[in-house]
């Protein structure tokens, strides 16, 4: 695996995907007046590779040892690799309820009798570079309510409606892709790939997009389901119940209310 391989299948060396930016390496010498003369033996590509071999570390380190519990696993595979929070935040009862891929709109949904607040949650996908965005501090889903996001779109928000402005504004993938909806872990981006911190997944079009491994692990998604790709009309609704490919059905967007099955 060179480190080509290794953007393309995560997006953490993506220019733009944030906080990891200033280890990315060989456009480092073009940044400033103040570097001196550089060359191919120039110090500033020795932090890229460190930088990348972390990310190997993260992604292909060792498998968590059977009989483990999650938060030992969490110590012995990341805990010296990630400054991660060391309390899991709780999940709560809110759901992906529908996806309109073709419009790049999410329907997050509460389907308990309580408000229930997820700001500091976060909203990820990838295309394959990392696409991701915090939700807004006091978002609060009414109980039985719906949430429409419009995913890199600009407007105003509301109650009901969430414009984001995720930091790569790459909409949803068609005819294939994945969203998953993570708890209020902070902020690291290797957290993303921490199966305790995912909340909900769906996958549709095809298998093993990135994210799928996480929510295996999470119990959320089964190995290799995917919903089929729904026609550019369409979104694909969840009936409500289960964990798997056949609890999506396409049908007609009811982004922001309740799902109409057929
Ligand atoms: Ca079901
Ligand atoms: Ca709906």
């Amino acid at each position: 695996m060179g480190p080509n391989d290794i953007q393309s299948a995560t997006g953490f060396a993506q220019p733009a995907t944030g906080p990891t930016q200033p280890a990315t390496g060989p456009t480092q010498p073009a940044t400033g007046p103040t570097q001196p003369a550089t060359g191919p033996t120039q110090p500033a590509l020795e932090p890229a590779q460190r930088s990348i071999d972390e990310i190997l570390t993260i992604l292909d380190g060792p498998e968590p040892s059977e009989g483990l519990d999650s938060s030992e696993g969490l110590t012995r595979d990341f805990g010296s690799t990630i400054a991660i929070n060391q309390v899991i935040p709780e999940k709560n009862a809110v759901i992906i309820n529908e996806v309109f891929p073709q419009v790049s709109q999410i329907e997050l949904h509460n389907p308990s009798t309580e408000p229930i607040d997820i700001g500091g949650f976060w909203l990820c996908h990838t295309t394959p570079a990392l696409v991701y965005d915090l939700i807004p501090e006091n978002t609060v889903i009414a109980p039985g309510g719906f949430l429409a996001i419009h995913w890199g779109t600009q407007g105003r928000s509301t109650e009901r409606q969430l414009f984001t402005t995720p930091a790569v504004p790459l909409p949803l993938n068609v005819p294939h892709g994945e969203f998953g909806l993570y708890t209020n872990f902070g902020f690291d981006e290797a957290n993303f790939a921490i199966s305790d911190f995912l909340q909900d997944y769906v996958q549709w079009g095809e298998d093993e997009h990135w994210r799928e491994r996480v929510a295996t692990e999470a119990n959320m998604w089964p190995v290799g389901a995917f919903v089929p790709s729904p026609n550019p009309e369409q979104s694909i609704s969840y009936d409500g119940d289960g964990d798997s490919a056949e609890d999506w059905v396409a049908t007609a967007s009811t982004i922001g209310f309740g799902n109409t099955l057929p």
